[in-house]
């Protein structure tokens, strides 16, 4: 029987769609219909299984899936026999500490003898130990934010991204206890066959990521300055280059890094690049 490497990914939430999207952007083909509990990819030998997040290191570690597709938070939390192979970019946030508003925080030593509202106690015990902070720590599996105002814990450890929950409960984020982005987990004791399918996967991954960090960039330019334009956009090589039907001009392709480009425009503009073009890549090779 063909070998497939099951991998679990979130059935619903706010890792599903990016999980899903990256998976096709590295070529798999299947049908995720909706209340599915797995499905098997058309051209891949990989097999998807829909699962709560939480639930997903404990399966990986058992085997009933290979890999999966969690945030960070949830791989340290759990501290199950998982291994992170590659981080995803997506699902970005922060597990933070967050106290009411009118409290005057000094620094970790306030929270000493306090009370922290969780759904991540692992994680909080690690950081209080880290800093040498003796506090209880209540856990709670969902509304987190509520914990303060309803006299059931004096600050909470919870999820933040635009900070947005914090303000509208009347709390403000004190200490950042870990960054957090989607990962890919695998078990660390996968057989052959199954190792070599996670590798390929890897690196198709690697070539979705690579390309969405890069643009081809393409623009006008008088010959003089192609050897300046050359230099702040190399491209993979060298650019390429060729005459346009206007003496003295030519038209220039590279690729630039999406981080740098916005830096760069200004200095190309100032070289007297003209007409430039900025084009996605879907998938870059180096
Ligand atoms: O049903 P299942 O158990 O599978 O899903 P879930 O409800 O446990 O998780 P889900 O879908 O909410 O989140 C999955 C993962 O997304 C988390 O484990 C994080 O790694 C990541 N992530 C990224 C977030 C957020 N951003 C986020 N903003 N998870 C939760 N939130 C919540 C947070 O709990 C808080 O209530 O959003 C609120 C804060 O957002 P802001 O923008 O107001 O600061
Ligand atoms: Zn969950």
């Amino acid at each position: 029987m063909k070998t497939l490497l099951r991998i679990a990914v979130q059935k619903s939430g706010r890792l599903q769609e990016d999980s899903l999207k990256l998976l096709k952007e590295s070529g798999l083909h299947f049908n995720n219909g909706k209340d599915q509990l797995k499905t098997q990819a058309e051209n891949f030998p990989v097999e998807l299984l829909f699962l709560r997040d939480d639930d997903i290191p404990q399966y990986v570690e058992d085997k009933v899936a290979d890999a999966g597709i969690v945030g960070e938070n949830v791989f340290v939390e759990k501290q199950k026999n998982n291994e992170l192979v590659r981080r995803l970019g997506f699902a970005k946030c922060r597990l933070s500490i967050a106290v009411p508003r009118s409290e005057n925080y000094s620094g970790t030593s306030w929270l000493q003898g306090k009370n922290i509202a969780t759904s991540y106690p692992a994680i909080v015990q690690s950081f209080l130990t880290k800093n040498n902070i003796a506090a209880g720590i209540h856990e709670i599996s969902g509304s987190v934010e509520i914990a303060p105002g309803i006299g059931l814990a004096d600050a909470i450890c919870d999820i933040v991204s635009s900070g947005s929950t914090l303000q509208s409960n009347g709390l403000k984020e004190v200490e950042v206890v870990m960054k957090s982005e989607a990962v890919l987990i695998a078990n660390p004791e996968l057989d052959k066959d199954k190792k070599d399918i996670l590798d390929e996967l890897i690196f198709r991954i690697g070539t979705v990521q690579t390309a969405k960090n890069n643009k081809y960039i393409l623009m006008n330019c008088p010959n003089e300055a192609i050897e300046k334009i050359t230099q702040i956009i190399p491209g993979m090589k060298s650019p390429t280059i060729m005459p346009l039907s206007r003496p003295g001009w030519s038209s220039l392709h590279s690729v630039v890094d999406e981080n740098d480009f916005w830096k760069k425009i200004n200095l190309l503009k100032s070289f007297g690049a003209e007409g430039i073009l900025v084009i996605p890549i879907e998938k870059m090779i180096v």
